[in-house]
């Protein structure tokens, strides 16, 4: 991964692995660890620089977790991806510890560092990378409502001042992405006007990470459930891509790693 968050160039994959029981489009699947780690697996043999590997739903109304619950669903997958380049997506210092003792290399915290304060000084203890991601309230009430005045000019600044704090509580800016957090306190609107503005958070100079992936404005647009949303996620990761995005956290790692393919040659394309 190192090598991905230094040069931002290309785009890379970042696989999703929920160990949970409750998430919106994968929950239970990956809940036994047997099944976490095969999935891990085959998503690294797809392609995917990294897998993130999360123990709590963060989908709109979940139910906060104890830190105890989160390990104990999470622990035995990491200990057994030794050598698979491993993302823990946690705000939990106690978590974020455990997973980087068992090899872990980027923290994705969506809640940009304001969950617990502990958590940045693990992280820069670690040497690890992290994501910051924007969310507007919190899992329980964030889709009530959400509002802004400029939700790009909002999000951007957001991001700026979490990186601000972040490199102050001493982890290195080279360390850091940042995610515009697609459906975390965000209408239809919102979100595709995210999608189509990537460049804006791009120019913060960081490698952008986003989260399209079986998400509820491609059941907005298409009238379909998580399980028959990968045309709609493939949609969106091209046009992420085209707007600038460096990494894609996905479900569907091989047909992502194809669509984006196309999508950044389409991209880099010399004018012939
Ligand atoms: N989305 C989810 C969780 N973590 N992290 C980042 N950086 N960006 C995202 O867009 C993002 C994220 C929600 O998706 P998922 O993990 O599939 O579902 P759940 O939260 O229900 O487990």
């Amino acid at each position: 991964m190192s090598a991905e968050l230094d040069a931002p160039g290309g785009f890379r994959l970042m696989g999703v692995v929920n160990v949970t029981p409750d998430s919106f489009s994968d929950g239970g699947v990956n809940l036994d660890p047997a099944e976490a780690i095969a999935s891990a697996r085959r998503m690294v043999a797809e392609g995917a620089a990294i897998v993130d590997v999360g123990g709590e739903s963060t989908r709109p109304g979940a139910a906060p977790v104890t830190a105890e619950e989160e390990l104990r669903r999470v622990v035995p997958v990491l200990e057994e991806l030794e050598g698979v380049p491993v993302s823990i997506d946690t705000s939990k210092p106690r978590v974020a510890e455990r997973a980087l003792g068992l090899g872990a290399e980027l923290v994705n915290d969506v809640t940009a560092l304001r969950g617990d304060p502990a958590l940045a000084g693990v992280v820069a203890d670690h040497g690890a990378y992290l994501c910051l991601m924007h969310m507007r309230g919190e899992p329980r009430t964030m889709q009530e409502d959400p509002r802004y005045d400029d939700v790009v000019a909002e999000v951007v600044r957001f991001l700026g001042e979490r990186l601000t704090f972040a490199v102050a509580q001493g982890i290195p800016e080279e360390a850091i992405c940042l995610d515009p957090g697609i459906g975390f306190g965000k209408t239809l609107a919102h979100n595709l006007t995210l999608l189509k503005r990537i460049d804006a958070l791009a120019a913060l100079g960081k490698p952008v990470v986003v989260g399209p992936s079986r998400k509820s404005f491609i059941g907005a647009l298409l009238g379909l459930p998580p399980a028959d949303r990968l045309e709609g996620t493939l949609a969106a990761c091209g046009a992420a891509v085209q707007a600038g995005a460096h990494i894609l956290r996905v479900h569907d790692v091989a047909a992502v790693q194809r669509a984006v393919r196309v999508a950044e040659a389409i991209r880099d394309a010399p004018e012939a």
